[in-house]
C-alpha cells in the first residue's frame, strides 16, 4: 500500500527555501510545513521508504533542523543484560523499522511531525565496557539533549539506561515523576554479582535516589516466576502498584488506562517500555523473554490512552535484534516509539 502526497495534507514537499545545507544526505527533500516549519520525514512520493539513510520515520537529524521540540535518541548500550546480550543493537533496528511509519496517526488523528519539530539526534555514546561511565554519559546527554526544552524518546538499549534518563527528567522536571513501566519484570531487584546498576535493578536505584514519586507509580504487565515472594514485598514497599499481564487480559485496556490516569493525575510522567512487556510472539527479539503477554494491539492501545498526562520523556528498551524474526519486534517497537511521539508533540 502506498502513501500518495493527498495523505500528507498539512506538509508541502519542495525544497526548503534556505539553501542545500538541509538536505538530506540521499538528495531527498522533507516535507516542510506552510509557515517554514516543522520538517517532516523525507518524501515517500519521491525516494522509497526502503532507500537512503535510517533515521526514525526518516525524520531530519538534529543537525539539519534549528530548533526541535521532540528528539528521538538511541542508545547502544547493553553491559548491564542478565541473560541474552545483543540490545546495543536496538537502536538501528527500530529505526530500520521505523522506515514505513507514516505521518497520520489515525487513532489519534494526529499528524505529530506536522505538529511539532520531531527529529532524530542520533545516539548517546555510552561505554561498553565500563557501565558507571555510561550511566554518566547517558545521564549528561539526556540533560544536553533537553536543555532548550525539548522532550525524548530514547531507543535503547538495555534497561540499565532508565536510571540516568530518570535523573534527567526529573532535573527537568523539578520534581519527583510518576512513572508508568510496561515490563514482563519488576526491575526493583537489588544487585546480581554484587553489581548494583544492571538492567534488573533501575527503579529500585531511582527509588533510593528519590526520582519516583511512590504514590504514582505502576508496573503494566508483569509476570513470569520470581525469585521469592519478597521480591513484591520490596517492590510493594517502593509505591508500586502492579497490573500484571493477566489483569490486562482480564479487566481489559479501558479499565486499566482509567486506574493508571487516575494514579497518575496531574503529576510530571515518564514512561519505560521493555519490549518484553509484549508476549514472545509479539516481540521475540528481546533479552529476557516470558510467556504471556501482552498482544502489541492492548500495549497501543494503552499508551493512546495516557494521550494528554504531562509526559515528560519515554524510553523503548530490550530489543535485540539478533532474536528476532522478520523485524518483529522491532516494528512493534517503532509503532510505540512512534506513539510516544505523538502523544509528547502535544505537549510541546
Ligand atoms: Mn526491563
Amino acid at each position: 500500500m502506498g502513501v500518495g502526497p493527498g495523505t500528507l495534507r498539512k506538509v508541502r514537499h519542495d525544497r526548503p527555501a534556505d539553501g542545500a545545507s538541509r538536505e538530506p544526505a540521499d538528495g531527498a527533500s522533507y516535507g516542510q510545513a506552510e509557515g517554514g516549519a516543522p520538517r517532516g520525514p523525507v518524501d515517500s512520493s519521491r525516494v522509497p521508504r526502503f532507500a537512503g539513510p535510517a533515521t526514525f520515520a526518516r525524520l531530519p537529524r538534529l543537525d539539519e533542523v534549528d530548533r526541535a521540540q521532540v528528539k528521538v535518541v538511541g542508545v547502544p548500550f547493553d553491559a548491564g543484560v542478565s541473560y541474552r546480550p545483543g540490545a546495543r543493537f536496538g537502536p538501528q533496528a527500530i529505526r530500520e523499522a521505523s522506515r514505513l511509519l507514516r505521518p497520520y496517526h489515525p487513532g489519534l488523528d494526529a499528524e505529530p511531525f506536522a505538529r511539532a519539530q520531531v527529529v532524530d539526534a542520533g545516539d548517546l555514546v555510552a561505554n561498553p565496557f565500563d557501565t558507571a561511565e555510561a550511566i554518566a554519559a547517558v545521564e549528561q546527554g539526556a540533560l544536553e539533549l533537553t536543555a532548550d526544552g525539548a522532550r525524548l524518546v530514547t531507543l535503547g538499549g538495555d534497561h540499565t539506561i532508565a536510571l540516568p534518563l530518570l535523573r534527567a527528567a526529573v532535573s527537568r522536571a523539578g520534581r519527583p515523576v510518576a512513572l508508568i513501566h510496561f515490563d514482563a519484570h519488576l526491575d526493583t531487584w537489588d544487585t546480581y554479582f554484587g553489581a548494583a546498576f544492571t538492567h534488573g535493578t533501575p527503579f529500585r536505584r531511582a527509588s533510593e535516589e528519590g526520582l519516583l514519586d511512590p504514590e504514582a507509580l505502576c508496573h503494566v504487565g508483569t509476570r513470569g516466576p520470581l525469585y521469592a515472594r519478597g521480591d513484591l514485598d520490596d517492590d510493594a514497599r517502593f509505591g508500586f502498584e502492579i497490573v500484571s499481564s493477566a489483569d490486562v487480559a482480564r479487566r481489559g485496556v479501558d479499565d486499566v488506562v482509567a486506574r493508571l490516569r487516575e494514579r497518575v493525575g496531574d503529576r510530571p510522567l515518564y514512561v519505560s517500555v521493555d519490549i518484553d512487556v509484549l508476549d514472545p510472539a509479539h516481540a521475540p527479539g528481546t533479552g529476557t523473554p516470558e510467556a504471556g503477554g501482552l498482544t502489541s494491539r492492548e500495549l497501543l492501545e494503552i499508551l493512546r490512552g495516557l494521550r494528554g498526562l504531562d509526559l515528560v520523556g519515554a524510553d523503548v528498551v530490550e530489543v535485540a535484534p539478533a532474536y528476532d524474526h522478520a523485524e518483529i519486534t522491532a516494528v512493534a517497537a517503532a509503532h510505540v516509539a512512534y506513539d510516544l511521539v505523538t502523544l509528547l508533540t502535544e505537549l510541546v
